[in-house]
């Protein structure tokens, strides 16, 4: 039976270019998108843009254009993304697009029919940049003015509104919380969301009048909706909602949310009571990642500091970008980018470890092994050693990318890489090649093995250097997928290898 995945991002509000945290989110799930293709899942992997609320309506109005040509602009640099970063995104939803407006009115009439909404009258504080509300009690105040907790500027806002009843909602949330304890990660922010509903849950106002931005409230176009009920269906809208297709039957109930940990409250409080409160089952997990500072200082255009992705990419590489966001720091920590750290990790890790095992291995074979794949003889105990710890990895990394702990699946690819280092050492192929150029041989086979190995690995996170490296000891396109992975399917001794090129660059510091 086929086994599905189904994976998203945030959508992205084009306010403003993408940049190194847009970048971040997207690549996780890029690279768990690639991990389960190459373990024979059916994967869809969304991500897109949330183009509709009074935050881009603003910025259109100071950009003096209109909003529908504002979001036009930015989405493209958010799909010009996906290509720079060699992202494997399925699809790319706006929220302007047709199939979305349906998908959400249609939600919308469901919760309706439901009692679900009822009509009131909004009278509170309002985050714009957040498009959040707050009550008084979580406000502070600065220069006269009122701040959300997190630094938002607030309005006053007084409106007629539908409201959601999320109050309803707090004993069914705590007790699927409970029912299900993986389905917010990582466990430190499960108990935040916890204990945030704990605390109690107010009516949602789940639409505006003041401005026009948005997705019309069926059979009230006074009103337009609230830009996070639109926003969160777009999960459901990619699935093909509102009809009953084999994408919803067969993605949605396998469905992870990658967000920031800024926006998981939409997530796993408001996302879940909307889709009870529709009769919708809900997604497989929620997970929070952290927040990337740069140099210890948040990121932000008055600092000048912002760290655009295309930056990196031209100057450390595209592989070594996506390899250091994901290997130095846990993927539900804070983070605080530094490009000395970023160098040394990467020449440490790609350069000299990964990418000296490759080089030397394969200019070895080049020199004095006929440039041809090995032919091994009978396996020693070190060789044995080396072979299991390959059987070993792959289990071992499957369970860390499950948990969405990258920095540990990476940590044991280079676990086995630097066993394979230690191992040409100890061996020598060199001094073998005088006293037995037999075991020689079979030594180079081992190395070759443990290099396709961890090409296989390596190639969610850095696909083309990984490609190279099976390029570079002739492993065909049909055998690049876990089904190939260990000691089962063996390189064929005897192929001609091409002289090898160096894949991983050191990367110089001027002065
Ligand atoms: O919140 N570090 O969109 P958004 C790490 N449209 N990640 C960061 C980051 C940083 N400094 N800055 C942004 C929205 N991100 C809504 C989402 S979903 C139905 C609607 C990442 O453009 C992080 O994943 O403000 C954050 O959650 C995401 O960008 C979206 O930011």
């Amino acid at each position: 039976m086929t086994k599905h995945f189904y994976i998203t991002t945030p959508i992205y509000y084009p306010n403003s270019v993408p940049h190194l945290g847009s970048a971040y989110c997207t690549l996780a799930c890029d690279v768990l998108a690639r991990f389960k293709r190459l373990d024979g899942y059916n994967v869809k992997f969304l991500t897109g843009t949330d183009e509709h609320g009074q935050k881009v309506a603003k910025a259109a109005e100071a950009a003096g254009i209109t909003p529908q040509k504002y979001v036009d602009e930015i989405s493209q640099a958010f799909r010009d993304l996906s290509t720079l970063m060699n992202f494997s995104n399925d699809d790319f939803i706006r929220t302007t697009e047709p199939r979305h407006h349906r998908a959400a009115q249609v939600l919308w009439e469901e919760l309706l029919r439901r009692d679900e909404i009822y009509l009131d009258k909004y009278a509170g504080w309002y985050a714009v940049r957040d498009e959040a509300f707050y009550g008084e009690d979580e406000l502070t105040e600065k220069d006269g003015k009122k701040i959300a907790p997190t630094g938002a500027e607030c309005d006053w806002v007084e409106e007629e509104s539908y409201f959601f009843r999320l109050s309803k909602w707090q004993e069914p949330l705590l007790k699927f919380y409970e029912d299900n304890p993986d389905f917010i990660a990582p466990q430190s922010r499960r108990n935040e969301v916890i204990s945030f509903v704990r605390g109690g849950l107010k009516d949602l106002s789940v639409s505006r009048t003041t401005f026009k931005w948005g997705v019309p409230v069926p059979g009230n176009d006074k009103h337009i909706m609230y830009v996070w009920l639109d926003a969160l269906t777009n999960y459901i809208t990619a699935l093909g909602y509102p009809d009953t297709t084999p994408d919803m039957q067969n993605f949605w109930p396998t469905a992870l949310h990658v967000v920031g940990k800024d926006i998981l409250r939409f997530h796993a409080v408001y996302w879940p009571a909307f889709l009870m409160a529709a009769g919708i089952a809900l997604p497989h997990r929620i997970f929070a990642h952290g927040w990337w500072t740069v140099e210890g200082e948040k990121m932000s255009k008055s600092l000048g500091n912002v760290i655009a992705p295309h930056n990196l990419v031209e100057t450390y590489g595209l592989d070594q970008t996506r390899y250091f966001l994901l290997r130095d720091v846990p993927f539900g920590n804070d983070a605080s980018f530094s490009h000395t750290q970023m160098i040394a990790r990467v020449n440490a890790e790609l350069a000299n470890n990964l990418g000296n095992l490759v080089q030397r291995t394969l200019s070895f074979i080049q020199k004095n092994a006929d440039a041809r794949m090995p032919q091994p003889g009978e396996f020693a105990a070190a060789d044995q050693t080396l072979l299991n710890q390959i059987e070993s990895t792959l289990p071992a990394v499957r369970a860390h990318m499950d948990a969405q702990e990258f920095h540990k699946a990476l940590d044991a690819t280079i676990g086995l890489s630097n066993t394979a280092n230690i191992y040409i050492d100890e061996q020598a192929p060199w001094a073998l090649r005088k006293t037995d150029p037999a075991r020689m041989v079979t030594v180079l086979y081992v190395l070759c093995e443990t290099i396709r190995n961890l090409g296989l690995l390596l190639l969610p996170f850095i696909p083309d250097s990984a490609a190279k490296i099976l390029d570079a000891i002739g492993v065909g396109e049909n055998a690049r997928t876990f089904a190939s992975y260990g000691l089962t399917s063996r390189l064929s001794p005897l192929v001609s290898l091409p002289a090898p090129q160096p894949i991983f660059p050191r990367i110089e510091v001027d002065g």
